[in-house]
């Protein structure tokens, strides 16, 4: 495949755009080479700007779980925008989406509508400080929950992609408000609770993790969590802005049995717009203006084409709750078919996966926090990924994001990226 006119759109781009992107993990650093840029895209596929068709398994970084430019979603949009774009006044449609995602979600009562993740995780740490009085937070390292000061400590996806796991610019004082913990390693967050009694407001976690690979927890790690918060005074929050309507119609919560204090949303719930969420019971959501002190506001939020794609996509996947059964099967038969092929090349690998996220990663440890992720042979993973591309198969640009399959995929489509894993030479 030819990836020209793709290269000659990076170089314009990079004269008037750091680094050519608006989020860097998009510029193939990790990778090496030049990013595709899209032209359009159809169910399963996109369309670069050199008229290639790659098979794609990021849909979007997650929102567009039924595929791309889905029709009931797309028109919804239409719709709306004849209407007009944006007031900055009440609309009903906040409140038929707020209603739809408070009855699909559960422990929620009430829900904030944001424009993005970022938004959603920086308002709930915000609101949890409020809400207990308290400041410190405890974070996963290798976990990422946006880019505001208090989470690019030991950040994943493509912070860590790019080695500033700890950015510059974050000053020392936000810095020392957040703790860090190893994922899946609850005696350390035990350890920290204690050594900072009454002062932890809350914690923060992907419930399972897509930022640096997927990574699973442990029962043990996540019911412990529960506990503990709830013995501490602790709130816990649910990062599930890739999780949230992808795991389930009720997210991990529900997939993992364990009710979170305050639950963030983004993707799934914006439908390919940008939307972020953050929700929780009655008495905490409260504390939130205008009817409490915590302050949050925003021009876009709840946006009425946002909140059309946002509607338009849950009703889909609430009236069809077998949706989120075949992604997992469509999930587990890549699986199958991936671990076969790299087990027969004799590699040492490990694949991680959980409902419809999986990771790929070129180690002989289990992976299951960020580091024994950061042990990936990051050489193999560039010829897998460039390997793959050559064949029309757009998997994510580093070793630390997830794949989200969206059910437009058919077997053919996952049979043909089986196959073209056959064909790279590591
Ligand atoms: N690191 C983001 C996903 N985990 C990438 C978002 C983007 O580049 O669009």
């Amino acid at each position: 495949m030819i990836y020209k006119r793709s290269s000659t759109l990076f170089a314009e781009a990079k004269q008037f755009i750091p680094g050519g992107v608006n989020s860097p993990v998009r510029a193939f650093k990790a990778v090496g080479g030049d990013p595709i840029f899209v032209k359009k895209a159809k169910g399963a596929y996109l369309y670069d700007e050199d008229g290639n068709r790659l098979i794609d398994y990021i849909a979007s970084w997650g929102p567009l779980i039924l595929g791309h430019a889905y029709e009931p979603v797309i028109n919804a949009v239409i719709e709306k925008a004849k209407k007009g774009t944006s007031f900055g006044m009440p609309t009903e449609i906040e409140t038929q989406l707020a209603k739809l995602a408070v009855s699909m979600v559960p422990n929620i009562d009430k829900i904030r509508f944001v424009n993005s993740g970022t938004e959603a995780c920086m308002s709930a740490v915000r609101l949890a400080r409020g809400y207990t009085g308290k400041d410190k937070i405890i974070k996963f390292a290798g976990c990422y929950h946006g880019h505001s000061d208090s989470f690019l400590i030991q950040a994943g996806s493509g912070a860590v992609t790019f080695g500033s796991p700890n950015s510059p610019g974050v000053t020392q004082g936000t810095a020392k408000d957040t703790l860090l913990a190893a994922y899946n390693d609850l005696e350390a967050v035990i350890k920290l609770a204690k050594a900072n009694k009454g002062e932890i407001a809350a914690v923060i976690i992907e419930p399972v993790a897509g930022n640096m690979g997927c990574i699973v927890p442990t029962d043990k790690f996540i019911h412990g969590l529960r506990d503990l918060c709830t013995e501490e005074g602790i709130l816990l929050i649910f990062d599930e802005v890739m999780t949230g309507f992808r795991l389930g119609k009720g997210g991990a919560q529900e997939v993992l049995g364990v009710d979170a204090d305050i639950v963030t949303f983004g993707k799934v719930i914006g439908g390919g717009l940008p939307v972020g969420a953050f929700a929780a019971r009655t008495e905490i959501m409260d504390y939130l203006a205008p009817d409490g002190p915590v302050y949050q506001a925003g021009t876009l939020s709840g946006n009425p084409l946002a909140m059309s794609a946002g509607l338009a996509m849950l009703n889909e996947l609430n009236n069809n709750p077998q949706v989120f059964e075949s992604l997992a099967k469509k999930t587990k038969y890549l699986h199958e078919g991936l671990d076969k092929v790299i087990s027969d090349k004799g590699m040492e690998y490990q694949i991680n996966r959980f409902g419809s996220m999986l990771s790929v990663h070129f180690t002989d440890e289990p992976v299951v926090d960020f580091e024994t992720s950061a042990k990936g042979n990051n050489e193999f993973f560039k010829k897998y990924f460039h390997g793959m591309l050559a064949q029309g198969i757009y998997l994510p640009p580093s070793a630390f994001e997830s794949y989200f399959l969206n059910d437009a995929l058919s077997y053919e489509d996952l049979d043909d990226t089986i196959a073209a894993l056959e064909n790279i030479r590591f």
